[in-house]
Formats: C-alpha cells, structure tokens, sequence
C-alpha cells in the first residue's frame, strides 16, 4: 500500500510539474497594458488582453496619459505599449528608454503620419485653392472661409487635445508665418474632431483638423497638408525653428524590462505581434464608424483574424 501511494504521489508529482512547465512559464501577476484617448489604441488594448488571456495570462487595462506613460512603464508602473506613434510620441520615448528600463520592443508594419489635413469636400467645394500645398494657407481668401465664432476673424484649425503634442502645432503656424490668417484651437477629445467635421459640412464652412493614419478615415477622402518636410531635429523642442511637418513615422512597441522576465512567453507574442495599415484602421472603424464599444470591437477583431494573431503565439 505504502509503495502504490509513493507511486502515485510521484506521478502526480512529476505530472505537475511537467505540465507547469509545458503550459507557461508566465507570472500569473496581471500585464498592465495602457488604455489611452483615441479607438485604435484602445481597441488594440483589448487585442492584446485577448490574445493574452488566450495564452493562460491575466490582464489590467490602466489610463494613462499618452506622454507620461513611458516614464510609468520605466519605472515599472505599466508593462506595456503598444503605439507609439513617433511624431506624438518619440521624444518621450527615447527620454525613457535612454533612462533605462524601457527597451524597444519593436515596429509594427503599419507607417504613420499625423498631422493636419481635411475632408476632400474642402477642396471639391473650392474653399481653398492650392490645397494640399501648405502655402495656399497664406492666402486671406482662403482663411476666411475657416472663420468660427471662437476665432476672432481669422481662419481656425481644430488640433487634438493637448496632450499629444503640446504647442507643436501652434508654433509651426506661426513659425511658417501663418499666425496673423489662423488661429490654432484644441479639441477636448478625439470624438470633437470627427464632430467638427461633420459640423463644418452642415455649415458650409471649410474646416482643417489634426488626423493620422492609420486610422477609420484611410478610406474615407480625407488629405494631409503638404507642410515643409521633416528633418531630424527640425522641431523647437529639439532645438529647430520649427518650420516643418510632421515625419514619416514609425509605430513602435515598448516594454517594461522586468515584464519581460517574469512573462517570457507574453514577452516573446508581443515581440512578434505587428499589425498593417488595414487591421489598424479595421480596428478605429468597428468603433468610430460601425459604434461598437471597444471591447466588443476587440472580441470581433479577434473572432475575424484568429490567423493573423494565433502565428504570434507560435
Ligand atoms: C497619437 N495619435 C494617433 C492620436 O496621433
């Protein structure tokens, strides 16, 4: 009898810890994965939490400023990025990850650019002849077809809230000798631009807003100022006189170090995980134009294109 229950017991002992190693090697602690202000982000957020928990992980979405966030990810406080859009987002990553704690953890397919633009129907309707060339901004003309009751006469644009980029739009404008036709104002939300859109048509007027690819309007006839071209260190925060527009951008992934050893197998899906253009906008459009909630926008993404996230896990 002894015998039969030492066997047992070595059975099952050797079972268990057979299985614990084949299963995962991942903490059970929750990856922190940063919720942030504009769809795809979040969307993308529960991508992830989905494809995690598909590999026996456990998850905590965490606001967080878009900015900040790379110093609470440094210092251990979140684990995770999964877009850091280079033009909003680059100097705050590269302060962290030179600080130590942060590593790249590598670029999506997808290439981005943010800046601001307008809906097609501004050029179709003649609001502003010369359009996408930046210099057609300098004509009184054009500015004043842009006028809004908040813009003291001169023509407005809509930037995003102030959190992504601080006073880089506002600078440039004046930089290119702009400030005199337009004046900058910033929206609340990423919502208050898509509204503005719709706004402006209604009301005849032009309109130019702060907008990105990938994003629910890829397909949907919206164009990008031609500004002077990005050069490295043309910015005033990087000692530039700020007369240019936005780069051709990357769309990174970053890391906290310590996730990385104590989830090697979550760490090893995320260093392979990259989303193109297309899935990027799918996902801002199950919200922003089919109005799915982001969770459930998220379960559809994953529903849909098991293929494309299953090789990650591989
Ligand atoms: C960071 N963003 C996508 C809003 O430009």
């Amino acid at each position: 009898m002894k015998k039969i229950i030492s066997l047992i017991s070595a059975i099952v002992i050797s079972f268990v810890s057979f299985t614990g190693i084949a299963l995962s090697a991942d903490s059970k602690k929750p990856t922190r994965i940063p919720v942030h202000n504009w769809s795809s982000q979040i969307v993308m957020a529960h991508v992830i939490g989905g494809i995690l928990e598909s590999m026996g992980g456990n998850v905590e979405y965490v606001p967080a400023d878009s900015n900040a966030v790379y110093e609470s990810i440094r210092i251990g406080d979140v684990d995770i990025s999964h877009e850091v859009w280079q033009s909003a987002f680059g100097k705050s990553f590269d302060t962290a990850r030179d600080a130590g704690g942060l590593l790249d953890w590598g670029d999506h397919e997808a290439r981005t650019l943010e800046d601001m633009g307008f809906p097609n129907w501004v050029m179709d309707k003649g609001l502003c002849p010369g359009l996408p060339n930046w210099e057609a901004l300098k004509s009184a003309d054009c500015a004043k077809n842009f006028v809004t009751p908040d813009s003291g006469g001169k023509g407005r644009m809509l930037e995003g809230p102030q959190s992504w980029h601080g006073d880089l739009i506002p600078q440039r404008i004046d930089a290119l000798g702009l400030g005199d036709l337009w004046v900058v104002k910033f929206a609340g939300s990423a919502d208050a631009l898509w509204a503005e859109v719709a706004a402006a048509e209604k009301e005849g007027r032009g309109t130019i807003i702060f907008n990105w690819t990938p994003n629910f309007t890829d397909g949907a006839g919206f164009t990008f100022i031609d500004f002077p071209p990005y050069t490295d260190g043309c910015r005033p925060a990087d000692g530039g006189d700020g007369k240019c527009g936005s780069p051709d951008g990357y769309l990174k992934k970053a890391v906290n170090e310590n996730w990385v050893k104590s989830h090697p197998d979550a760490a090893a899906m995320f260093k392979k995980l990259s989303f193109t253009t297309g899935q990027i906008g799918a996902m801002a459009s199950l919200v922003d134009l089919d109005k799915m909630t982001h969770e459930d926008a998220a379960k559809a993404w994953l529903k849909k294109n098991k293929k494309v996230w299953k090789a990650f896990t591989k």
